[in-house]
């Protein structure tokens, strides 16, 4: 049994490691979690049922009527702390996850760290929860805005990022004075548990059990049954646009609110004026980094005509040269796909690429090893090819030539998703171009950075099919909150406004 595992609390054993918070002990069905390099269970999971939920919903209500009137700034303290736990344990949650869904270590580990970020910043916010002030039409009047929080925020994570993205809502969350219920991935439930432990064990130590929660379980009941909840009024989702397209309407439904951040197709585009070198770094990090299974993944390149054989020569050369394998070793660069699922639909697209008439440069098959690798791919391809407009989640780069920079933004914003997007360009004319209000349609726009690895600090999110949400940092925190519109009367009279008279 692995030390770290031990370190976390995780028993590798099956039966093992028990969900939900810690005051629901669950009967529920039990559901491995399986370490995608060797295609071996390293613990079991028992599921919540809706019964579970409810009672932690009532438990999350009950402690948010308390927490919400604790002063933000203390809220921070906490939060502080909370920091201080993630970087205690950054060394074991990374080995976690790089065991659970087989993330290089490095990444394993930047995951990890990006949580901290997100505590730190959250402390900051706690002491800038600013309204405005605004300056009434009426004398001997003031008026003012201010926020409170909402209420038990749900939170539903992916696979992708286990640890990382339940902190860039949580930490938001709690410094707003909500409380939250996470419903992570089954693919990621052990991380789920270690994170929820660690970050846990903070709150409980200052009595404050039960603003953070955790339920493990189906979408179909537990999941069903949160976004329908009125209990709830704001589901932040992460995943895919099928996923957040269901989530987003039946939580309009009841009118809650969503935050949604979902599917991207992201581009990158290489100018002639590029640094060659940079924009080749760029385009590996973004495109096989994380095995292609960042919601930034580069998955479109566009090349300018008179580059083009040559960048694609020197990144074939580059795939080709990849250290692929088992992602605890130090010096691999790609890991594992999520599971077998992840695999037949890599090698789906792959046929459907060929049927499409897509040219496969390298890549294009499973390695001959056991647990669930693939060979990162390119393809040379046009950007009518209906795959093309699909984000296959692993990493398969579509390259695409271009002769005019307006057409090649054109094209990359000619797709359902918004996530992010890069150009690579020496060109200030065309970086600006890039950036203006024709340029890309993304959330995210990078010059000379690739389209993965956004830091916490600014907004993160996309348009379209994204889902328009926006998460992390700059003012993410308001759709954590109400805002509230406070109008006082100091004076003697009762003016009213629009010069409306009303004389009794
Ligand atoms: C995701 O893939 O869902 O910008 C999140 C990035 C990371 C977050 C990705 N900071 O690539």
């Amino acid at each position: 049994m692995s030390n770290f595992l031990n370190r976390l609390g995780i028993e590798a054993s099956n039966p093992g490691a028990a969900s939900t918070s810690g005051f629901v002990d669950t009967k529920g069905r039990e559901v491995p979690s399986t370490d995608p390099t060797t295609g071996d269970v390293i613990a079991s999971v028992r599921l919540c049922s809706v019964d579970d939920y409810d009672t932690i919903v009532n438990e999350a209500q009950r402690v948010f009527a308390e927490w919400r009137m604790l002063p933000a700034p203390k809220r921070g303290e906490i939060l502080r702390e909370v920091g201080e736990a993630l970087r205690e344990h950054k060394t074991d949650l990374g080995a976690l996850i790089t065991r659970e869904v087989g993330k290089v270590t490095s990444e394993g580990e930047g995951e990890v760290q990006e949580s901290v970020d997100m505590a730190d910043l959250a402390v900051g916010m706690s002491r800038q929860l600013n309204g405005l002030t605004m300056h009434s039409e009426r004398a001997s009047h003031r008026m003012y805005e201010q926020w409170h929080p909402l209420g038990v925020v749900g939170i539903i994570t992916a696979f992708n990022f286990p640890n990382a993205v339940w902190a860039w809502n949580a930490m938001v969350a709690a410094a707003a004075g909500n409380t939250m219920i996470w419903k992570p991935s089954l693919k990621a439930s052990l991380t789920a548990i270690a994170t929820h432990r660690v970050c846990d064990a903070v709150f409980q130590k200052h009595g404050w059990g039960g603003v953070l929660n955790l339920v493990i379980g189906d979408d179909a009941d537990v999941g069903e049954a949160m976004i329908r909840d009125r209990r709830v009024p704001l589901i932040s989702a992460t995943g895919s646009t099928r996923m957040g397209r269901h989530v987003g309407q039946v939580v309009a439904g009841r009118l809650g609110r969503c935050l949604l951040e979902l599917g991207g197709n992201n581009a990158i585009i290489v100018e002639k004026s590029a640094d060659l070198d940079l924009a080749l770094r760029g385009v590996a990090f973004g495109a096989v980094g994380t095995a292609g299974q960042r919601c930034t993944s580069t998955r479109r390149l566009f090349l300018h005509r008179s580059i083009a054989g040559e960048f694609t020569k020197r990144l074939v050369a580059a795939y080709e040269r990849i250290p692929i394998g088992d992602p605890s070793q130090s010096g691999i660069l790609m890991g594992p796909l999520i599971d077998e699922d992840a695999v037949v639909m890599y090698e789906k697209a792959i046929a459907t690429i060929r049927e499409q008439g897509g040219q496969i440069l390298t890549g294009g098959e499973r390695l001959d090893r056991a647990g669930s690798f693939v060979k990162p791919t390119i393809v040379k391809a046009d950007p009518s090819m209906p795959i093309c407009k699909h984000e296959t989640f692993a990493p398969i780069l579509y390259v695409f030539e271009y002769d005019e920079l307006n057409d090649a933004i054109a094209q990359q914003n000619d797709v359902d998703q918004g996530l992010s997007s890069a150009i690579f360009t020496d060109s200030f004319r065309s970086a600006e171009s890039f950036l203006s209000h024709r340029g890309s349609d993304c959330g995210i726009a990078n010059v000379n950075i690739g389209t993965s690895g956004a830091e916490i600090g600014g907004a993160f999110g996309g348009e379209k099919d994204t889902g328009g949400g926006r998460e992390a940092g700059s003012d993410s925190w308001k759709a954590y909150m109400r805002r509230q519109t406070c109008t006082l009367n100091w004076g003697t009279d009762l003016p009213l406004a629009q010069g409306v008279t009303f004389d009794i």
